[in-house]
């Protein structure tokens, strides 16, 4: 295999592209050359525009972490960051200082946001901020692009007992006020994913899935980040047809996840919470759905039957990404699971 592309979003989906990359460099994953190109297909959803600037968490996160910028800590953010502008913009009352925005994060908003203002689409911007922290190690062997160059926002509906504030008793947030603010704490009556009906794919995201020997769903949000990427207009439609093999591993381990908040956007969904639960919800390709193969954590081995019975090919390893080679482990399993000789 040469060419692998990758549909992901922050800090789960970073996690598993550090491992995939380490596995390809040290040789440990099966029938994938050295050379091997990977091309991460971004999500968009968790974009925002806050303080004047356009903020893509999910860009960012994979960016910082293949980087080796990231704040290994937080799994978001820089390293040695620090957060004079968000202390002296709280000084100054703003109320959305809930939003952590380090300094040195700043200056990659700030060439976005003048870049996008300059009229360069989304995609471009993502290219030349990759010149910087990704071409360096990766040449042109990994390619992060963006789902979509079109606005898309995934906004959450809670209920709002102040009826004074809201006579219908529910208000619309930003996902990320939802996830930051309210730390994901309260119900979430439904989700409104703006834009993402009419958003185009950016430009080489189509053919990362037509043209990839093998396309992984890494273990990143299934509604919010991997869900989103499907819902751009031909992603799920070039995962059916595509030659390449489809894999997915689960981000729920024994029917939680192991950080963020799937378990709460699974339920919004009426998705049943658990690692079979989101394998069938993406579906096996011939029934359906996107995939061939279904990786699910050791302690959801009693779930690969009634998964095979879906249609799809399953198997059920450690899934904690501890670390880089724990990680490449998973990824090898992943591609295993679906090679021809399986
Ligand atoms: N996550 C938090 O829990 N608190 C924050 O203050 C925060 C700020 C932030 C700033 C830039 C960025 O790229 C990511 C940031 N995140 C923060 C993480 C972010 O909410 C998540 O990475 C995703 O959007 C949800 O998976």
């Amino acid at each position: 295999m040469r060419s692998i592309t990758v549909l992901s979003g922050g800090v789960g989906g970073a996690r598993f592209l550090r491992g995939l990359l380490h596995g390809i460099r040290t040789g440990v994953l099966p029938g994938v050359s050295p050379d091997a190109r990977v091309t991460v297909i971004g999500n968009t959803g968790d974009d925002l525009w806050l303080h004047g600037l356009k903020i893509c968490p999910d860009l960012d996160t994979v960016m910082y972490t293949l980087g080796d910028g990231i704040d290994g800590e937080r799994g978001w953010g820089r390293r040695d960051e620090t957060w004079h502008v968000n202390e002296e913009l709280t000084a100054y009352g703003l109320d959305n200082t809930w939003f952590g925005l380090g300094d040195r994060d700043v200056a990659t908003h700030l060439v976005r946001t003048q870049m996008l203002e300059a009229g360069y689409p989304l995609s471009a911007v993502t290219e030349a901020l990759t010149r910087r922290w990704l071409f360096p190690t990766y040449a042109d062997r990994l390619a992060l692009l963006p789902m979509t160059d079109d606005r898309t926002e995934t906004h959450v509906v809670i209920a709002d007992p102040d009826l004074e504030r809201s006579p219908s008793g529910r208000r619309v947030i930003h996902f990320q006020e939802y996830w930051i603010k309210l730390r994901a704490s309260v119900p979430v009556e439904s989700l409104v994913f703006v834009g993402l009906d009419e958003a185009k794919p950016a430009p080489g995201v189509l053919d990362a899935i037509a043209e990839a020997d093998l396309v992984i769903l890494p273990p990143s949000n299934p509604i919010v980040s991997v869900g989103t990427i499907l819902s751009v207009a031909g992603v799920r439609e070039n995962l059916i047809a595509t030659k390449a093999k489809v894999v997915g591993l689960s981000p729920i381990i024994g029917g939680h996840h192991v950080h963020g908040m799937a378990e709460q956007m699974l339920t919004a969904q009426g998705i049943e919470v658990s690692a079979a639960g989101v394998g069938l919800h993406y579906g096996a390709r011939g029934h359906g759905g996107v995939l061939d193969g279904w990786l699910m954590d050791s302690s959801d081995t009693d779930s690969v039957e009634r998964v095979t019975a879906g249609g799809l090919r399953a198997a059920a390893v450690p899934l904690l990404m501890s670390d880089p080679d724990a990680t490449a482990a998973m990824a090898a399993a992943a591609i295993s699971l679906v090679s021809e000789d399986a």
